[in-house]
């Protein structure tokens, strides 16, 4: 990065960095605050975190602890953080209607479009071009979703908004569902950061309605038992003992957010680029099952599904089906999947052959759903199917 000198008086300098809010929001984002972060507490319960193995197989979490502790030093020169959030929430078919229907595949809201890192990242790129074009100079990176950032807890000091018991930020007026962003800058600017006063009170509905029980306690997550991590970042076979609870969420999952009072205020997305695509908020398991490898790879291209790699998403597939009402078609398509997979997928397919052998009605499943009424998510209601 440019360390050059900015040769800017205060008064520009704040002019500046309101001119800079502006044109986040004309950008899109839904907000943005600039940062110098003190994340020594935060840094030393990610180690406790760490220690407790919470992470599984993502070894990259526990790389880089010293500069996630200063992340000013990830690149040199900067002085300034940019923390930004980019709302997603697509206008989708209704999730929970989805999630009910045992022969649908659930894909977490935030990927059934078009990969966020790319739009976010190019957003970002646009903004810092923006000020480059006022400043003359700038020294500037842009991350989304980058590893060695603790993003979460930059936009909660930058006063985004606060740390909902399940680790995600949560802002008062739009919810849950956001991606965070950064832009590291090499001009001091006046910062913004503003404490949220936390609102989740003594509700525990994120951390009761988890499917997989992932949650240690309020704000701690094994990751090794949340559907997100099991179903993307996980290259191996899904636990036995969790497969059923799973369900049908084939990539991802959204049941804590669901779930959360806040997310009433959740607006959709402007953003063309997180509209569903190939129908995926509302297509059958089997239909996706059927995909070849390269339908997969043309139908993904561009989305952040590709992530869990075909095998994976076949994987994933399989566990659905074993909790699906089953049926001939779904049983001979296993079958026949079967003669051509890897044994990763081959075992996960036995496992739902089994499954479906043994289901003598249709709904024998104890998945715990979650029923709300999106005209009024105060009466949510969480009920076993038995
Ligand atoms: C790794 C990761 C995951 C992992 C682990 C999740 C997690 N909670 O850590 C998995 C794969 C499970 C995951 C899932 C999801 N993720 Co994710 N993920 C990340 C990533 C890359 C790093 C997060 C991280 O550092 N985790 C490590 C742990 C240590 O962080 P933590 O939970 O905040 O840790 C704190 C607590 O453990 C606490 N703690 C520890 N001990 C103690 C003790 C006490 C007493 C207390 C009070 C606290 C405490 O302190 C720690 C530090 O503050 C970030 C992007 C980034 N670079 O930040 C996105 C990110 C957090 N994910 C995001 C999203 C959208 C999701 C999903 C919703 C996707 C989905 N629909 O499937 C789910 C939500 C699951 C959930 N409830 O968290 C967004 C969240 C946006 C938001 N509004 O907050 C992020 C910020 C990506 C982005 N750029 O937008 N994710
Ligand atoms: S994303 Fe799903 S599995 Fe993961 S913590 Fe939230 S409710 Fe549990
Ligand atoms: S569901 Fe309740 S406890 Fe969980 S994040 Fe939302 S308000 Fe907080």
């Amino acid at each position: 990065m440019n360390t050059s000198h900015h040769p800017f008086n205060p008064i520009q300098l704040r002019e500046l960095a309101t001119q800079i809010n502006t044109w986040a929001i004309e950008l899109g984002f839904a907000q943005s605050s600039i940062i110098v972060p003190e994340l020594s507490k935060e840094h030393q319960q990610m180690q406790q975190w760490l220690s407790k193995n919470y992470h599984g197989q993502m070894a990259y979490l526990a790389n880089n602890a010293a500069l996630r502790k200063n992340p000013l030093e990830i690149v040199p020169g900067s002085c300034r953080i940019i923390s930004l959030r980019m709302d997603y929430n697509p206008p989708a078919k209704n999730a929970i209607d989805v999630l009910i229907d045992k022969d649908k595949a659930y894909i977490a809201r935030y990927t059934l479009g078009r990969d966020y890192h790319k739009t976010v990242k190019k957003r970002l790129t646009q903004l810092a071009k923006r000020i480059e074009q006022q400043t003359q100079q700038l020294g500037y990176r842009a991350f989304v979703d980058s590893a060695p950032i603790m993003e979460r807890a930059i936009a909660e000091q930058a006063g985004l908004g606060w740390t909902g018991k399940h680790t995600l930020l949560i802002n008062r007026k739009a919810g849950s569902y956001f991606f965070l962003a950064e832009l590291f800058i090499d001009i001091p600017l006046p910062t913004s950061e503003k404490l949220v006063m936390n609102n989740c009170g003594r509700c525990t509905a994120c951390l009761d309605i988890c499917p997989t029980q992932a949650f240690v306690g309020a704000n701690i997550l094994d990751a090794r038992r949340c559907i997100s991590y099991l179903t993307i970042e996980s290259k191996e076979a899904i636990p036995v003992e969790l497969r059923s609870k799973i369900g049908n969420r084939i990539f991802g999952c959204d049941d804590c957010q669901l779930i959360c009072p806040w997310n009433k205020f959740s607006k959709h997305s402007p953003e063309d680029d997180f509209k569903p695509r190939h129908q995926l908020d509302d297509i059958s398991l089997l239909d996706l099952f059927n995909w070849d490898e390269q339908s997969f790879l043309k139908n993904t291209a561009g989305s952040a599904i590709r992530r869990t790699g075909y095998q994976g998403w076949q994987r994933n597939l399989a566990v659905a089906l074993g909790n699906s009402h089953g049926g001939a078609e779904i049983i001979s398509a296993l079958k026949e999947k079967r003669l051509h997979s890897e044994p990763l997928v081959t075992e996960h397919i036995d496992w739902a052959l089994a499954q479906l052998s043994q289901r003598k009605t249709p709904s024998g499943s104890t998945q715990q759903l979650l029923i709300t009424n999106a005209a009024d998510r105060d009466q949510a209601l969480i009920i076993k199917r038995g």
